[in-house]
């Protein structure tokens, strides 16, 4: 009879590399060291830890799929295995990671020039600097091609004009990847950089979730951005929609490190706890639980491998990451309410985590497209029709 390991059940660990294996070993390391430890008061007090950008930047986990600009050049199978260590202490610790990440590095790799390249991407690397990213607007959420933002054409550039709503990393960021439709309607791309005269990015105060990771606004009144920081070698939805894809491949992963996270707890919680003369995991309902638990994440986790290896072999659609990042944060969010319940009136405790991780969840199943609009982009692409507009 084969050995069954409840923790991985389907043995995922041995279809990872041994150079896999050594980063997702010291970004657990770093993580349970450095961060688990922060998180609450963090939480509570509403406090993003600036100095966790440089952290990460020494151990090489930013932008560690590029290769060059004292990036890490690791394949896409290890940044998800990162995500999945740093969401298992808080999602909001993902967030600052893969926004700089996919959503600030990879823009400026792919459709910068050169000169764009060597000038942000060490900084960012390192975590000198702190980028973030600028679609989503109080009138635009789900429906991006809908942004009111302006880029005007002037002498020797752009005057930008426009706001940015529900921005991670905005209120402490140096460099905004912002998007923006120029006078012909067409999106392009644009690096704002903090100081720039009419910018301004204000905390949004009052969250009850991602409380660790700082979000704002960008307000950009009658901004001048140089010539030299359009993005140039993209224009149109596909611009943005493409650092998404990165960006949501590593939410799949992460999500799932929380739901780990919280199953692992419920089961201990449950071994632990005694009503009615015998631990709470004795009872059939609880088992039943942690089953569906077990079930879900295994399952989950081996969709992510594979879209990951799938990735690196260049043959990842979006739709499939949709796929994933709907499952993924769909099921996590099951599981953090399943374990929040199971820890009965502790579950309501920062002690115990999970009713953070629960709130947490809320927020990574909305961004990056919401449940239901992944939903919509995997029905429209079985069925050959849109039901995003009713048109
Ligand atoms: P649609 O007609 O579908 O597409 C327009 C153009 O874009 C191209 N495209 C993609 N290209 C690359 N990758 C993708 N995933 C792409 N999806 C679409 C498409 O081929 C087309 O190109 P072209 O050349 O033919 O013009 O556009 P639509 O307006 O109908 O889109 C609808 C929909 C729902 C798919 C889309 O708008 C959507 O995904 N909405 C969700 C918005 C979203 O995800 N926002 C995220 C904001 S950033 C964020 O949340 C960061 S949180 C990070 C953190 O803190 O961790
Ligand atoms: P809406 O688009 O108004 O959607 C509301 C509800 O309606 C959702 O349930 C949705 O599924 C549903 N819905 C929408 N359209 C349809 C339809 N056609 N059919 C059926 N149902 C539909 N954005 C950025 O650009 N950069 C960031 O760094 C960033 N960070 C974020 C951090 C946090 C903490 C949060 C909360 C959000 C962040 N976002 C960011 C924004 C995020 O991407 C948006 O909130 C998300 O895309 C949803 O948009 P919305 O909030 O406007 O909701």
């Amino acid at each position: 009879r084969a050995v069954f390991d409840w923790e991985d059940p389907f043995l995922l660990d041995q279809e990872l590399s041994e150079d896999e294996r050594l980063v997702r070993d010291t970004a657990r390391e770093y993580c349970q060291s450095k961060l688990q430890p922060r998180v609450v008061s963090a939480f509570r007090e509403e406090r993003t830890d600036r100095e966790i950008f440089n952290e990460m930047g020494e151990l090489g986990l930013l932008g560690c799929t590029i290769d060059g600009y004292g990036c890490a050049g690791t394949n896409y199978v290890t940044y998800g295995l990162v995500a999945r260590e740093v969401e298992r202490v808080d999602s909001g610790y993902r967030s600052m990671m893969s926004v700089q990440s996919s959503l600030v590095m990879h823009p400026i790799n792919a459709y910068g020039t050169e000169a764009q390249r060597q000038k942000y991407l060490p900084k960012l690397a390192t975590g000198e600097w702190v980028g973030c990213f600028g679609l989503t607007e109080p009138d635009a959420g789900s429906d991006p091609g809908g942004m009111k933002t302006r880029a005007k054409k002037v002498d020797g550039g752009y005057q930008v004009n426009g706001s940015k709503m529900w921005i991670s990393n905005s209120p402490i960021a140096d460099v905004f990847v912002v998007w923006a439709k120029t006078e012909d309607g067409v999106i392009r791309g644009f690096v704002l950089e903090k100081g720039m005269k009419g910018l301004s990015a204000p905390k949004i105060e009052g969250k009850i979730s991602l409380r660790a990771s700082v979000t704002g606004e960008i307000v950009m009144d009658n901004v001048f951005v140089p010539e030299e920081n359009l993005l140039p070698n993209v224009s149109g939805l596909k611009g943005p929609f493409g650092c998404l894809n990165s960006a949501r491949y590593g939410i799949a992963w992460g999500a799932l490190g929380a739901a780990e996270f919280c199953w692992h707890a419920a089961r201990q919680y449950t071994l632990d706890r005694k009503q009615f003369g015998r631990p709470l995991a004795a009872n059939q309902l609880i088992q039943k639980k942690l089953a569906d638990m077990q079930t879900e994440i295994s399952i989950g986790l081996l969709a992510c491998l594979r879209a990951g290896r799938m990735k690196d072999e260049g043959k990842l659609s979006p739709e499939t990451i949709s796929l994933i990042k709907r499952n993924s944060c769909g099921k996590a969010l099951d599981v953090a309410r399943l374990a929040r319940d199971m820890h009965g009136g502790n579950g309501i405790h920062e002690e115990f985590h999970v009713i953070r991780h629960m709130v947490n969840l809320e927020t990574v199943n909305t961004y990056e497209g919401a449940h239901d609009v992944h939903a919509l982009i995997l029905g429209r692409a079985q069925t050959g029709l849109q039901a995003f507009t009713g048109a």
